[in-house]
């Protein structure tokens, strides 16, 4: 069995940055669909940190483009102190979400330990959208749409700071799979800041193994690779259980083969799992794909290593 770094779970109970309540109650359900104890199954030493505090969703309507910016912040802050205390740690977080606000806090800790360690930083933005909205340019003023916009630089400085004055990431250290729906200012900033975004129609042309490798060219052996798995970059079909669900998504062998070809890498080194939303969800399915796919992220295949 393949050797892990030890992994800590973070429950990151919020849907402050959504536009339906409900991903408060994501990491339960991943709970219930027994990740701890699949990932342990995998020789995994985890530890279950419990879920972090937070505001309350006050379910307001936006203020000069974002909803809910001061309880964004809030709870980004507090993630961002208990990644990095992880990564510190020499162990492997995984993010239960939660709302996909919360890879602003997750990702801007990364970026501080990649660069205290000086190691290089690769982000995987696995979603059906691209979330690179600003305030400007939202059409919903949720911030969930926002984060990759705001970890590249463009928001408001209480996001873009949440590391200190350099903004976390360069547009190059992203590589976003499976994007369907780009609102049309949205897709203006990700070509003017020049995002590597393999779409869905990219993956029917070239298949996903051909996707993977491009995606994954050029890591080296100093390279973190942060995943940011939107569990809506799934076809609807197998994965109801999010708020945003948008069609023609990625299949189940298609999303397997995504995280085998990561396992192989072997360089992941940090994980959020979010949108998961259980109200809408049929008996946990999503929650337990979710969890199955998290085994193939950690080395799970059917000949190879078992
Ligand atoms: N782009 C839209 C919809 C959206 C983005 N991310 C999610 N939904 N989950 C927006 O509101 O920014
Ligand atoms: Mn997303
Ligand atoms: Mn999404």
């Amino acid at each position: 069995m393949a050797s892990h770094i030890p992994v800590s779970l973070i429950g990151v109970p919020t849907d402050i940055g959504a536009g339906h309540r409900g991903a408060r109650l994501g990491p339960e359900a991943l709970r219930i669909a027994g990740l701890p104890e699949a990932l342990a199954a995998r020789g995994v030493d985890v530890r279950d940190l419990g879920n972090l505090d937070g505001p309350r969703n006050p379910w307001t309507a936006p203020v000069a483009g974002y909803r809910h910016l001061d309880e964004v912040v809030e709870w980004n802050r507090a993630l961002m102190e208990a990644s990095l205390a992880e990564l510190r740690a020499g162990r492997l977080p995984i993010m239960l979400g939660g709302d996909h606000c919360l890879g602003i806090g997750s990702i801007t800790a990364v970026a501080r330990w990649c660069r205290e360690q000086g190691k290089d930083l690769r982000v995987l933005w696995l979603d059906a959208h691209s979330d690179f909205n600003t305030s400007e340019v939202t059409p919903s003023g949720n911030v969930h749409g926002m984060p990759v916009a705001c970890l590249c630089g463009l928001g408001p400085d209480a996001l873009t700071r949440l590391g200190g004055d350099a903004p976390a990431l360069l547009p190059s250290q992203v590589r976003q799979i499976g994007i369907r729906s780009v609102d049309p200012e949205e897709k203006r900033l990700i070509k003017h800041h020049r995002v590597d975004v393999y779409d869905m129609r990219y993956i029917d042309e070239a298949g996903m193994k051909r996707t993977m490798e491009a995606a994954l060219a050029d890591l080296g052996p100093d390279t973190h690779l942060h995943v940011s798995f939107d569990v809506d970059f799934l076809d609807p079909s197998i994965a109801p259980g999010v708020g945003t669900t948008v069609p023609g998504g990625v299949n189940y062998r298609e999303a397997q083969l995504v995280m085998e070809m990561i396992a192989d890498s072997g360089r992941m080194g940090s994980l959020d799992i979010v949108e998961l939303n259980p109200l809408l969800d049929t008996h946990n399915a999503t929650a337990e794909l979710a969890v199955d796919l998290v085994e193939s992220l950690f080395g799970k295949s059917t000949l190879m290593r078992d």
